[in-house]
């Protein structure tokens, strides 16, 4: 009986110790390079539509890897708005922000959360940062602009 007291004893003053150790520990590996989306961003581009009013992704297939941090710039180069929409993509990534610059490219709002699809007004650009966190191919890319899908604005996302 004494014998498991100690035991016991001895049991909880170390598990004390190893808690002791890792909460002083903690703090510093949280802020440290653990964080995947403080990563340099790798710039992907992808422009909607064209002068000509074609209904398109170009390119229509764009690849990433899990846990790479992404600054994809979603530019409309068409006469008309564009949405860049895929539900695959949206529920495999974790967002950090979605980013929009004024004219001068300087920024003028972040949007942060969760983001199913981004719109995009003629002529302008705005940029999703985010990490892919599930691998998959996805065959949903889409504008979701009644007609548009159709016309030709459709496209594939892998995640490796
Ligand atoms: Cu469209």
């Amino acid at each position: 009986m004494y014998l498991i007291k100690a035991l016991t004893k001895k049991i909880t003053l170390a598990s004390s110790a190893l808690l002791l150790i890792l909460s002083a520990l903690t703090p510093f590996h949280v802020s440290a390079k653990g964080d995947l989306t403080k990563q340099t961003p790798i710039e992907v581009k992808v422009v909607l539509g064209d002068k000509n009013n074609a209904m398109s992704f170009s390119p229509s297939t764009i690849e990433f890897e899990t846990g790479k941090l992404y600054k994809l710039i979603i530019e409309n180069q068409g006469p008309v708005k564009h949405y860049f929409s895929s539900d695959g993509f949206a529920q495999s990534v974790l967002t950090r922000k979605v980013q929009i610059n004024n004219a001068s490219n300087t920024p003028i709002a972040e949007i942060k959360g969760t983001i199913r699809e981004v719109e995009v007004y003629p002529s302008f650009q705005a940029q999703w940062w985010f990490v892919p966190v599930k691998a998959g191919i996805f065959n949903d890319l889409r504008c979701s602009i009644k007609g548009h899908t159709e016309m030709g604005m459709k496209g594939t996302i892998i995640i490796k």
